[in-house]
């Protein structure tokens, strides 16, 4: 995969830039990185804390797949990125771990989140998919549902141009293999790195919540959570949280 990436000192969202690069017809490969941004974004209408110093990157691809197919991306994202920061720090080497759906880990907090946009064509075609990554390298917020962090707080300073190509030839190779052989590479080198699997968890779903066990995860990358009563729920979206 050939990058064309592109940096600015200051973006609304890198997610919204690539959007309107891609709806004016740029190819896959653009990358932009954004040195701050004014409206970072997470997930539904979430925001995401973007100060100078972190690093703010979103990849424009247009892969050929259904477009349940793309959502598969999110973890080939964690695998490259749980790489780089390998990459970047080997002393953490088994503390960085992948959080179901989107997100990385630095002994159980937060360093880093994915958000996956994407546009289907009027004849059900995918169009384009906008890979956005944060990832505190600099600073993390102190206040924050789950715990956050930084790699600053575990002694290694990076500069985000710095972390930017690691992270890109990482993404390069999972996308490469993910194009050629689908998501079973990707989903067995994320369940190695899974954060919880085997443990009780508690899935927050919009109007409630799941207790029960995260057991594994599906050729679809939904998470399989066994109830106590036995059952195995398929679980396709929602915010996972280690029980107890
Ligand atoms: C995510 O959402 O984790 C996806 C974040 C994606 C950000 C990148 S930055 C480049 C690109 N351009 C964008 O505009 N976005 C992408 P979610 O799982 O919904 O988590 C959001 C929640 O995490 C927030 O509601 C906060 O509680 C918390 N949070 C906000 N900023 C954070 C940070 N810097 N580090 C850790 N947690 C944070």
């Amino acid at each position: 995969m050939k990058w064309d990436l592109r940096t600015f000192d200051v973006l609304d969202s890198t997610n919204e830039e690539v959007r309107r690069q891609a709806e004016i017809g740029a190819a896959e490969g653009l990358a932009v990185l954004a040195r701050s941004q004014t409206a970072g974004r997470g997930r539904r209408g979430r925001a995401w804390e973007s100060p100078a110093g972190n690093l703010f990157i979103s990849l424009l691809l247009r892969p050929s797949v259904p477009p349940a197919q793309a959502a598969t991306l999110s973890f080939l994202t964690a695998v490259a990125l749980a790489e780089a920061l390998e990459l970047a720090a080997p002393q953490l080497g088994p503390a960085i771990t992948c959080k179901w759906p989107n997100d990385v880990l630095v002994n159980g907090a937060k360093i880093a989140g994915i958000l996956l946009e994407s546009r289907t064509r009027p004849d059900g075609e995918l169009d384009w998919v906008t890979v956005g990554i944060g990832v505190n390298l600099a600073r993390h917020p102190e206040q924050a549902p789950y715990p956050a962090t930084a790699l600053v707080a575990h002694g290694v300073q990076v500069m985000p141009e710095d972390f930017a190509p690691w992270l890109l030839a990482r993404y390069g190779y999972w996308y490469g293999r993910w194009r050629q052989e689908g998501f079973a590479p990707v989903r067995e080198a994320w369940l190695k790195k899974a954060q919880g699997l085997g443990l009780p968890a508690v899935v927050r779903l919009p109007d409630r919540e799941l207790h029960g066990r995260f057991v594994a995860l599906d050729d679809s990358g939904a998470l399989l959570l066994e109830m106590p009563d036995g059952r195995v729920q398929t679980v396709t979206a929602g915010d996972v949280f280690p029980a107890g």
